[in-house]
């Protein structure tokens, strides 16, 4: 698939969309408290020692310092702050994250989830349009505990892009809930869910993220995926990605989030759909 054919409904606001979806999912929580001065003075102190050493080290001109200025400005003009950290930055708070995790291994969740989705008893299918694109792909497995138990009525909040790697809430066009739902297990923790493909997804090249992108010679690709949050009471959520073995940009993520755990690998069946399957393990809290 060309680029040009992958940007025909202009994805132009996905990247700002997220910024609303962020501020909007803040206001709803107040579990994250004040930061301790301490804690600010800390990584606020070893971000800008960060910045100084890279000025000094890479002969950073005034030019240079007035464009990344203007760049800057531009991000947060064009509201696109959560689509810039959680493409370059998110995978490293995961990676910090996951030192205490066990079960499932997780990754990032990015920038397009939509919370309060309709839920749908397992098997599922997800919302789709009458002409929906791509493959039928029928994901199904178990959600388990570290022994091995099933995790009955387990919840799979699951988005993801569509055929043409769009997703719902954040392009135009697409009905509200399109490739969203919580799917939910069966008294055995199994569940199934119908839905199809995803592409890869682009981030938008008319933004600053994606100016950034091309003016450095970088590509804008994340490979096909699924995201998840699997969740129980008493269990710890995992937040993570599906991937697609022998997808285009599994080993060039530009978001660094893929994990070799992670990659499924559909196969078609007699009924011409793809299927896989993938069982989730929980932690308790
Ligand atoms: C995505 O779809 C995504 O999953 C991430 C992490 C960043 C940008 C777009
Ligand atoms: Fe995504």
């Amino acid at each position: 698939m060309t680029s040009t054919e992958q940007k025909s409904p202009s994805a132009a606001g996905s990247g700002a969309s997220a910024t609303e979806v962020f501020r909007a999912s803040r206001a709803s929580t107040d579990a994250e408290g004040a930061v301790a001065a301490e804690r600010v003075d800390e990584v606020a102190r070893a971000v800008l020692t960060a910045v100084h050493d890279v000025i000094r080290e890479k002969d950073v001109s005034y030019p240079e310092f007035q464009a990344v200025k203007q760049w800057l400005m531009d991000v947060g003009e064009g509201g696109e702050w959560p689509l810039f950290l959680d493409v370059f930055v998110e995978h490293v708070v995961e990676e910090v994250a996951a030192r205490t995790q066990q079960g499932t291994v997780g990754t990032i969740q990015g920038p397009y989830y939509v919370p309060d989705q309709q839920r749908l008893p397992s098997p599922a299918a997800l919302p789709t349009r009458p002409d929906e694109k791509g493959d039928t792909l029928v994901f199904s497995g178990r959600v388990v505990d570290l022994d091995g138990n099933p995790v009955a009525g387990a919840e799979l909040d699951i988005w993801h892009a569509d055929g043409q790697g769009y997703y719902s809430g954040f392009a135009p066009g697409i009905p509200a809930g399109n490739l969203r739902a919580v799917v939910v297990a069966d008294d055995a923790g199994r569940f199934e869910i119908t839905t199809v493909a995803p592409a890869p997804y682009q981030i938008p090249t008319e933004g600053p993220t994606g100016k950034l992108i091309a003016a450095a010679g970088w590509h804008p690709w994340r490979p096909a995926h699924l995201h998840l949050f699997v969740q129980a009471p008493g269990y710890r959520r995992i937040t993570t990605q599906l991937y697609f073995q022998g997808g285009d940009w599994l080993d060039d993520d530009v978001a660094e989030a893929t994990k070799p755990e992670l990659v499924l690998d559909p196969q078609r069946g007699d009924d011409g759909r793809l299927h896989s399957e993938y069982d989730f393990v929980l932690e308790p809290a």
